[in-house]
């Protein structure tokens, strides 16, 4: 990989945008190298994925605009394909992402952080949705996620406006859960990292399914999709050993490898 570091601690994966020249933008090769990685993910031993950016100065500053100033209508499509498909990925990945943004994020970066399940940020990061400055629209996905993670009207006036935020309005507005100083940005990120790999790896996930397919359901279906899924978490390793140690006030031991029971 040229791109992308992808590195394995534990049951913490982290994986790097690497290409600092030019802030991490993410062209074709990036995406086709981001995909790659994604998909090569051993899902039996890692238990959450943090994303970050290579450097200090930006997480990703967008789509490469260069790669995208000769497109024509149908590679413009394909392009936009391209980064939704890899996008949606890491979004509906079995195990929690958290998305360590240590810099800008813009257009496409700012697409990519929301695709993960949890944003914090270091105090120097810069959010936006600059494309209609640059005569598109948001194309990974930034008209749909932001909309529904902050609020419509924030949304409409960000991506209308073309205006960047800075960490503490990210913050204000829920884009971002914390912020850090910079270097305090990845050792909290693994420590958060390394809470959620500790606890039970079948419920964690269910929950996950349950928060992003639920929220595209009415409240009705959503809490059958709840029922569904917390009833699946019976008879597993995870609910005989969690329960059973809690009555009898032992550890409970982790299996050191995720199956379906
Ligand atoms: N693409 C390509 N190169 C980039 C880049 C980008 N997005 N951002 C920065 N770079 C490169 C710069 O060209 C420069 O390269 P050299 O000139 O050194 O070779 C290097 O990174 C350092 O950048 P600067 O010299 O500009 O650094 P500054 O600190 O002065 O400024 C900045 C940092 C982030 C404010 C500035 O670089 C900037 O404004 N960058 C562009 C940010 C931006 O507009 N991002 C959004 C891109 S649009 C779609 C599919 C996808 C998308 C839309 C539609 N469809 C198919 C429908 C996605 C769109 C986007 O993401």
């Amino acid at each position: 990989m040229s791109f992308i570091q992808y590195e394995v601690q534990g049951a913490v994966a982290v994986l790097t945008i690497d290409r600092p020249k030019a802030l991490n933008a993410l062209n074709s090769a990036v995406l086709e190298e981001l995909d790659a990685t994604v998909s090569a993910i051993d899902l039996e031993a890692v238990r959450c994925l943090v994303i970050t950016g290579s450097g200090e100065k930006s997480f990703v500053a967008g789509a490469d605009i260069g790669e995208m100033s000769t497109l024509t209508k149908a590679e413009g499509e394909a392009f936009g394909k391209k980064g939704n498909d890899v996008f949606r990925k890491i979004e509906t990945l079995p195990i929690p992402v958290i998305a360590a943004v240590n810099g800008f994020a813009l257009g496409g970066g700012n697409e990519l952080a929301m695709s993960c399940d949890i944003r914090i940020c270091s105090d120097n990061a810069v959010f936006g949705q600059p494309e209609v400055g640059l005569g598109i629209t948001p194309g990974f996905g930034g008209t749909q996620r932001l909309a529904r993670l902050v609020s419509p009207g924030m949304a409409k006036q960000l991506i209308y406006t073309a205006r960047n935020i800075k960490a503490d309005e990210a913050l204000r507005i829920g884009l971002v859960n914390a912020v850090y100083p910079q270097e305090e940005l990845m050792p909290a990120a693994l420590k958060m990292a390394a809470g959620i790999a500790k606890n039970a790896p079948i419920a964690v996930r269910a929950c996950k399914k349950a928060i992003n397919e639920g929220l595209e359901k009415g409240m009705d279906d959503a809490l059958v999709l709840e029922e569904g899924l917390f009833g699946s978490c019976f008879e597993t390793h995870d609910q005989v050993e969690g329960m059973g140690c809690f009555m009898s006030r032992e550890k409970p031991k982790p299996k050191p490898v995720f199956t379906n029971n």
